[in-house]
Order: structure tokens, then C-alpha cells, then sequence
């Protein structure tokens, strides 16, 4: 079954925002940010360059096909929405197909349609790190550009990956968040996504790293999995209260899994007894930053990071860039970016909200 939601011109993007956030630093690792490195060319991977040019047109019209890990995900939603303002801008022809769920293999028959329907560009978060390789593998050789963003699938499987921020950053915040909330010490667990997720597992990685490392007091009792379902996720987060009368914290790394967890605590006896954080959408979570039931919470701006994928992949189609580290493009009104290592490129710094600054942000 192959779903195709057609191209819907924008109201004119989503409204700007305020930047003036906490924001996290975060050491850059695995990827260049903007503004690093311009022009360098750096050890790893092919000569930055080789075979690129960077004065070449992105040709009008480019089909510009979006895949998210599922739809009506509301923060896929909004990334898309940066995807087709960016299309919008290079005259292409945006489209949106993808699975209702996320399980691991979900998104290959919709990778083959797109082959088959000749695709110039395909951005897409992936489901499983293996799972969509071979159905990406056949996309490429029929011509495609292949851009991963959020999630990602093996390096060698596609051209550019676009990484929120780096994962360690998005890690330590997380785990920094709730340390503060908890006083330090205590009973934590995870409420993630699909277990498949190459984005969830790198966090969780590392954040159980970290906080072995930072928080020896700090207990990581369990992870369980909602799957990006907000049914699932909300009766997950009743049972780890159940299962562990003690526990001080919840930390769920997607932002289908903390609004449903938040949805849970604000009507049940844990409210304000129970620390919540992870990430989260501001628009989703605005109601329980109010209501008392969580502190603070972190993101990037997923809008962005649906931006900077679309201009990724025109640039790869153009020739502007191959995917090569050290390689420089514009990415549009996002301003100039470099490849790092692996073809990965990395959006920026992840964002904190809390109640001082959550009503300067619209996503
Ligand atoms: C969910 C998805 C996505 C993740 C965000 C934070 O929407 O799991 O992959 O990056 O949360």
C-alpha cells in the first residue's frame, strides 16, 4: 500500500524563532557544524571535492521525496513542513509518503515506489540501521540522492546523513536534565521508541554511559519501548510506576513517548513526584511545562532539520556536493555548511525549554 500526500504550498513557514534559549553547548564529534572547518579539507573519506562542483544549478523541478519514520507523527510533521518550504524555494516538486508505523522494515515498499516513480531526491529517517539498505542501495543506482536525517541507516547506504546535534550533546543533556531534577540520585528509567531505532539506541548508549560516569548514584533501572505510539507509550509509563515504586525519574527520548508519559503523570498521583525530561515538541508539551508536571525538556527545531535535509539532498542531485568530508554548500537561508566525516552533517545544538522561554517557540 503506497500512501502519497500531495504537495501542499506552505502558509509562508512556521513562524521564527525566538533564539533567545538556553542553549546547550555541545563539543562537536562525528560531524562538522556550521561555520567549522569552512574550507578545509580534512584526513578521512575521498579528497573534499573531488568530483564536486560547487557553482553548479540545482536544476528546477528535482522530485523531492520526503520518508519519515511514520506518519502523523507530529514532529515528522513539522520537519516535512521544512522540507517543502525548502523545496518550495528550489522550484522542486515535494511529496510525503511513509508507513502509519515504525516498525523495522515499514519503509521499504514505499523506497521501491519511490525508485520506481523515478525520485530525484529521497530524505528519510530511518526505522532500522539495516533494515531499508538494499531497497536504498536499488534508489541510488536508478539515480536518487539518498539523505538520511534524525535517524540514520549504515553510512555506506547512502550519500549524506543530517544529524539533529551531535548524539553525545543530545546524551549529556538529557541526562543533566534530570540529574538536576532528581537532586543526582535515585531511580531512572528510559521510555524510548522502536527498539530498532538507530537514533534512540546511540542515545541510550550514551546516556547510560554518562551517567555511570557523572551520576554513580544515578540507577538506570530499565528501558521500555511505547514504539512512537501514544497508547503504548502512555500504558508503558503506568507500568514502570507500577513496577517501580521508587522510581525517581523518567527520561524518554522521543517526543511521542514524552508527551504520552507527561499525559500520564499530570492526571495520576505522581505529578511533581516523579521528574520527566527527554525530548519533547514545545507545542506538545507547553500543557505540563504549565501545569507542573515538567521542568524542563530539550529539543532542536525539527523544522530546520527538514530545511537543511531538502537542501542536502538538491545539493547532492545538483552536484554540488558528493557527500565527501570537508565539502562546503548553502543551505539556503540556514547559511553555509560542511561535510564531516562519514557524509555527516551536523545541524546545530539542541535546545532547553522550560517555563521561562517555552512560549517564545511555535512547533
Ligand atoms: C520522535 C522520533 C524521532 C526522534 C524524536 C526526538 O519523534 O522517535 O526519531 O528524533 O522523537
Amino acid at each position: 500500500m503506497s500512501l502519497f500526500l500531495t504537495s501542499r504550498r506552505l502558509r509562508g513557514g512556521l513562524t521564527g524563532v525566538a533564539v533567545a534559549a538556553v542553549v546547550l553547548t555541545t563539543a562537536a564529534c562525528g560531524g562538522t557544524t556550521r561555520g567549522e572547518d569552512e574550507g578545509s579539507s580534512s584526513g578521512g573519506g575521498d579528497a573534499a571535492g573531488a568530483s564536486a562542483d560547487p557553482d553548479a544549478e540545482i536544476p528546477a523541478d528535482l522530485a523531492i521525496a520526503f520518508l519519515p519514520k511514520q506518519l502523523n507523527n507530529p514532529y515528522f510533521d513539522v520537519a516535512a513542513a521544512g522540507s517543502e518550504r525548502a523545496a518550495g524555494e528550489i522550484e522542486g516538486e515535494f511529496s510525503q509518503v511513509g508507513p502509519s508505523e515504525a516498525s523495522a522494515s515499514s519503509q521499504v515498499s514505499y523506497i521501491n515506489t519511490l525508485t520506481q516513480q523515478g525520485a530525484d531526491v529521497i530524505l528519510t529517517s530511518a526505522n532500522d540501521p539495516n533494515a531499508i539498505c538494499s531497497a536504498l542501495d536499488q534508489a541510488r543506482s536508478g539515480g536518487a540522492s539518498v539523505v538520511t536525517f534524525d535517524s540514520d541507516t549504515s553510512p555506506e547506504c547512502r550519500d549524506a546523513f543530517i544529524n539533529q546535534a551531535t548524539p553525545e550533546g543530545i546524551a549529556e543533556a538529557q541526562i543533566d536534565l534530570m540529574a538536576e531534577q532528581i537532586g543526582g540520585a535515585g531511580q531512572v528509567a528510559i521510555l524510548s521508541a522502536t527498539a530498532n531505532a538507530t537514533n534512540q539506541n546511540a542515545w541510550i548508549e550514551l546516556m547510560t554511559a554518562y551517567a555511570a560516569s557523572e551520576y554513580p548514584d544515578m540507577e538506570i533501572v530499565a528501558t521500555v519501548y511505547g514504539d512512537d505510539e501514544d497508547e503504548k507509550s502512555f500504558q508503558e509509563t503506568q507500568g514502570l510506576l507500577q513496577t517501580y515504586p521508587d522510581l525517581k525519574g523518567i527520561i524518554s527520548p522521543t517526543t511521542v513517548g514524552i508527551s504520552a508519559a507527561a499525559r500520564y503523570l499530570s492526571g495520576s498521583e505522581y505529578k511533581g513526584q516523579v521528574a520527566l525530561t527527554g525530548l519533547g515538541t514545545p507545542n506538545q508539551m507547553r500543557e505540563y511545562v504549565q501545569d507542573g508536571t515538567v521542568t524542563a525538556f530539550a529539543l532542536w527545531n525539527p523544522e530546520d532539520l527538514g530545511y537543511l535535509a531538502a537542501y542536502t539532498g538538491a545539493a547532492l542531485a545538483a552536484g554540488q556536493i558528493t557527500g565527501a568530508e570537508g565539502e562546503t554548500f548553502t543551505a539556503g537561508d540556514l547559511g553555509e555548511y560542511t561535510i564531516g566525516a562519514d557524509g555527516e552533517i551536523v545541524l546545530g545544538e539542541p535546545t532547553v525549554f522550560n517555563a521561562d522561554n517555552i512560549d517564545d517557540f511555535d512547533f
